[in-house]
């Protein structure tokens, strides 16, 4: 059965954004401290992106209203997000994990897979080893790794040693794995599916994994099938290579608040040419097209839209972000807008396709 699951080491760096800072700033180091999106003046107006394991010992996580985050401890020291540092951190750890000679995809900005089939269980075990103490030395950071067969088990194991941990999950245990672990963590299980779930019952992985597959399709399409695998234990996904930079993103504060995506549009088009002109420099196609604003509240929303094909055309953005960002005005004025492209691919020396 496990023939045709890759044998997957997987890497998700500790409390990311807030970790990037106390790297450089070591003065914060083993205090309570919050990345957040508004800047330090206006703090109590954003949310938190991330908070260092100090923080969340007082219920502090990612998400949360920074106005609770104080609430919940006071003397918390806060920093505004500066997602730059973040990425050009990141591209230098998939950078290192590359190194290895192994396939890596890039998952996230803190995330990547490895495939590392062919390696025993005690050589997968010493390369994580490795892995963990090259990203210390070379970036003053922790990561958790998790081993298993198949990247969504290599995953869960990761997020159950964390902070700081190493976990393989042999063969013969990942039934037993599957049973400790809580149902929202199995990828694909988000909020909304949780719920549905439970109103058909369903509250624990054994319980997935032992309903009726039909029963699953009619209710979730191909995802219900994608769930009693993972619940099952089969995971035959393949590590994809990909480019270490994930995305392409540029924003920009207004110089007044705008409602309408008329106001946006001079905005818009030069970011979507900065973007284009970066994209081009990479030899880049995309797949996936962004709109983000920041509203005057600080709160922050997004939108995407995924194509059938890769592109690099620069109209077929503009197509796509105008609609995107005029529904995100709906909910209000905002103060900033961005746009980004995602799913990345490399067209080698072919500089324009259409
Ligand atoms: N992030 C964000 N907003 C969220 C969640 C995450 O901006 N709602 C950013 C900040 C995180 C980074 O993404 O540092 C990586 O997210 P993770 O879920 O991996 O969380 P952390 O790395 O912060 O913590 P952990 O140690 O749990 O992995
Ligand atoms: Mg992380
Ligand atoms: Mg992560």
């Amino acid at each position: 059965m496990y023939e045709n699951m890759p044998f997957v080491l997987y890497v998700d760096m500790d409390y990311f954004y807030a970790a990037c800072e106390e790297a450089r700033h070591k003065e914060l180091k083993g205090k309570p401290l919050v990345v957040g999106t508004a800047p330090e003046s206006e703090k109590l107006r954003g949310v938190v992106q991330t908070a260092n394991y100090e923080a969340r010992k007082y219920g502090i996580h990612s998400g949360m209203p920074n106005i609770k985050a104080f609430d919940l401890y006071k003397e918390l020291n806060y920093l505004h997000s500066d997602e730059e540092h973040y990425e050009e951190v990141s591209r230098g750890i998939m950078k290192l994990l590359k190194e290895s000679g192994r396939p890596v995809e890039v998952i996230s900005v803190d995330e990547a897979a490895m495939d590392i089939t062919g390696l025993s269980e005690n050589e997968a075990l010493e390369l994580a080893k490795r892995i963990k103490s090259d990203i210390l030395k070379g970036f003053g950071l922790t990561c958790t790794i998790g081993i298993g067969n198949g990247k969504a088990f290599a995953k869960m194991a990761s997020d159950k040693a964390k902070p700081d941990g190493l976990m393989l999950v042999r063969a013969q245990d990942l039934k037993n794995f599957l049973k400790s672990c809580s149902l929202e963590k199995l990828p694909g299980v988000g909020a909304k599916t949780f719920e549905r779930l439970k109103e058909m019952h369903i509250e624990t992985i054994e319980q997935l994994a032992a309903k009726d597959p039909m029963v699953l399709i009619d209710a979730f399409g191909s995802a219900g099938k994608e769930l009693y695998m993972l619940a099952n234990g089969i995971d035959e996904s393949k590590v994809v290579e990909n480019s270490e930079i994930l995305s392409i993103g540029r924003e920009t504060t207004l110089k007044s608040p705008v409602s309408t995506v008329e106001e946006a549009m001079p905005a818009l088009r030069d970011l979507t040419k900065q973007v284009m002109k970066e994209v081009e420099k990479n030899g880049f196609l995309f797949k996936n097209i962004g709109a983000k604003v920041r509203y005057t509240d600080f709160s922050i929303s997004v939108k995407s839209y995924s194509l059938h094909n890769y592109t690099n055309s620069e109209d077929e953005v503009i197509k796509r972000i105008v609609p995107m960002i005029a529904s995100l005005l709906k909910n209000g004025p905002a103060r900033k807008v961005g746009v980004r492209v995602s799913h990345l691919i490399k067209t080698k020396g072919q500089k324009k396709l259409f």
